[in-house]
């Protein structure tokens, strides 16, 4: 008997910077309403879901920064989201910038959580990877401050038994990391969730742009095989303050085969059946971790962060 999970990936289009948090959430309602028509029990939506990607811009005043920042989860602007979903006995992930106060002072994290059925958050995760740089570079195109305004995740890579599968979550650049999969993966992970916001132009480094979405498709099918996972990744896509953010949100099996992607860069819902019990012929055979991983030859993984070629 398959385990049988019906998910929509929620792609948001732009959210520009003048858009109030009412109008994203209530655009996010409008996907929620759409997902349960078509039997979804789980939505998964972009990473910074509320706001415009604000590490585009160079802020200097704190109290502008924190403006993007949510104290509550769920606040007065999401209760809604979590009325609705609740309502409709519908989970979700959702992308958020959290401000908290931990560890004897403020801390800003680019944070995700997982909400189940019943309105219950079940899950948080604090971004790992931080992109970008944490001072001003004039000379790029723009922006990606994400070192500058937040604080790397403290929480690690945990998973949760919820929703009739083991659920884990990551944002954004972390789905490029091998590590990434692999930590969630050594935690049986059946299906990760994630949210992206990722420029159509590299800003740091001339890259042709067909590469970008290679690089994103690459990665999470990649790591979807490689552990016998699920991924399903939504973006925050459009021209977004003038900058073209990627589309290609997406629901991977874990064969690594893409079963479901956007076609637009605007509000669009993607949807598929997964069944959680798929990856388990690839944990058992090629991927049986516990026979075949060697982790006696692994160790510089954990013990160097960068790489160190011989001396010459
Ligand atoms: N949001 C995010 O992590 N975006 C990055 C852009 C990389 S360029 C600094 C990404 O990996 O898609």
């Amino acid at each position: 008997m398959s385990k049988g999970v019906i998910v929509g990936a929620a792609q948001l289009g732009p959210v520009q910077r003048g858009e109030s948090r009412a109008s994203a959430v209530e655009r996010m309602i409008a996907l929620l309403r759409q997902a349960h028509g078509m039997g979804c029990t789980l939505v998964v939506f972009p990473e910074l879901a509320l706001t415009t990607f604000f590490p585009r811009w160079f802020l200097e005043d704190q109290e502008e920064v924190d403006s993007f920042f949510e104290v509550d989860m769920p606040g007065p602007h999401t209760q809604a989201l979590f009325d609705e979903a609740r309502r409709l006995k519908m989970g979700f992930y959702l992308g958020y910038a959290e401000l908290a106060e931990e560890k004897g002072g403020l801390r800003r994290y680019n944070t995700s959580i997982l909400v189940d059925g019943e309105g219950s958050i079940v899950g948080k995760y604090r971004k790992i990877h931080l992109p970008g740089h944490a001072e001003h570079e004039p000379q790029r195109p723009f922006q990606h401050l994400e070192k500058r305004y937040f604080d790397v995740g403290d929480l690690g890579f945990p998973v949760w038994r919820t929703m009739g599968g083991v659920m884990g979550m990551c944002l954004c650049n972390d789905r490029r990391w091998p590590e990434t999969y692999r930590v969630l993966g050594l935690q049986g992970v059946e299906l990760m969730a994630l949210g992206f916001n990722t420029p159509e132009i590299n800003g740091a480094a001339p890259e042709p742009v067909h590469l970008r979405m290679h690089h994103h498709l690459i990665t999470m099918q990649a790591g979807a095989y490689q552990n016998g996972t699920w991924v399903v990744a939504s973006a925050k896509a459009g021209r977004e303050d003038g900058v073209d953010m990627m589309g290609g949100s997406c629901i991977i099996a874990p064969t690594g085969e893409i079963v479901a992607m956007s076609s637009t860069v605007g509000d669009e819902l993607v949807v598929a059946n997964c069944d959680l019990e798929l990856g388990d012929y690839i944990k058992n055979t090629v991927f049986n971790f516990d026979k075949h991983r060697r982790i006696e030859h692994y160790g510089l993984i954990t013990e160097r962060t960068g790489a160190q070629a011989p001396s010459e």
